[in-house]
């Protein structure tokens, strides 16, 4: 009895009928595969393979910007929103804290509690830290496991601040950079060079004090440097806080359309971006457990240790002896 459930158990849980089960709109199968995929557990890849063919469906859209400025509250307001319109809605909230406390993971839950009750949304939390398979690519494989389970939508948050998060961004067809009255924020963000990746501008908490005079700034700085024939990026007002401006920014997101050459110009980065992460990790864990395996890595070990070679000589011997081959 107990064997039969066993078996029933991994029959459930195998690669193939993850698969399956998120292509059939099972939101546990998802998250399960989701989970597996990001612990890079063998056969990931054939996974991965399996779902790709049923993504391109789902338009994605990325929040960044500075902490505080409000980003997990206008992601809850606008997959409300979404979802009011008949539109089903993935996010990905990028956390950058530890990944060993789980706090604010669950901070952000709480705050997302709102929405997270509506079986129109799946929330899945993402660390900065301890991604096997580096965070962007991490984001870049969930997006495509809500995009083949049927999501017209997937939202990612991340603040802005690190280059990790920034990559992660420029997964998404189109980036809202979100500033808050006060603080220069919005100038420090285009100073920062967030300016490529922006598609919109938002400024957050418009109630407070403040808010048309970053605008101002904000359209003048993106005025001056827009290039010729390029459309200025929008910028719009919201108050999550109060539910204002919510319904416009709906709006420009499902008719954005960034002009085809910059979108094609976004494509070919994202891709060439991807293959050579891809390319990377795979070709370090492959010197890596072939140089382990053979005893040389430890062999190596041992001669720096004696002192008798210096490890940029080591390694480059190693590549040598590889690429001989
Ligand atoms: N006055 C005002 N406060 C807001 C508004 N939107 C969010 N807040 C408040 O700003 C604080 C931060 O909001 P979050 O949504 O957590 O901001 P965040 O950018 O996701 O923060 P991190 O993820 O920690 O970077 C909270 O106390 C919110 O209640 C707004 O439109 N107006
Ligand atoms: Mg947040």
């Amino acid at each position: 009895m107990f064997k039969k459930m066993e078996k029933a158990k991994q029959i459930e849980n195998s690669w193939d009928s993850l698969v399956a089960g998120v292509r059939a709109g099972n939101v546990r199968a998802m998250a399960r595969l989701i989970t597996r995929v990001e612990d890079r557990e063998p056969g990931w890849k054939d996974a991965m393979k399996a779902i790709w063919p049923h993504t391109g469906n789902a338009r994605i859209f990325g929040i960044t910007g500075s902490p505080g400025t409000g980003k997990s509250s206008l992601t809850c307001e606008i997959a409300a929103e979404l979802v009011s319109r008949g539109l089903s809605v993935g996010i990905i909230a990028v956390d950058p804290s530890s990944p060993f406390t789980g706090g604010a993971l669950l901070g952000d839950r709480l705050r997302m509690k709102k929405i997270f009750n509506l079986k129109d949304i799946f929330i899945r939390s993402m660390a900065t830290r301890g991604m096997l398979g580096g965070l962007s690519q991490a984001a870049r494989d969930v997006v495509r496991i809500m995009d083949a389970f049927g999501k017209d939508i997937i939202l990612i948050e991340t603040v802005g601040v690190g280059q990790d998060e920034i990559e992660v961004v420029k997964a998404a067809d189109l980036v809202m950079m979100v500033c808050i009255p006060g603080q220069g924020d919005g100038i420090q963000a285009l100073k920062a060079g967030v300016m490529e990746i922006a598609d919109l501008y938002i400024i957050n908490k418009a109630d407070l004090p403040g808010t048309d005079e970053v605008m101002a700034d904000i359209q003048g700085m993106l005025e001056l440097s827009s290039e010729i024939g390029y459309p200025v990026a929008p910028v719009l007002k919201t108050s999550a806080l109060k539910n204002q401006g919510i319904k416009d920014l709906v709006e420009t997101l499902l008719t954005h359309q960034a002009g085809k050459n910059k979108q094609e110009f976004k494509r070919g980065i994202q891709v060439k971006e991807e293959i050579l992460t891809l390319m990377e990790r795979e070709v370090f864990r492959s010197i890596r457990s072939r140089w382990e395996h053979s005893g040389e890595l430890a062999e190596a070990v041992q001669q720096m240790i004696d002192k008798k070679k210096d490890p940029y000589s080591t390694v480059t011997e190693m590549l040598d002896h590889i690429l001989k081959e």
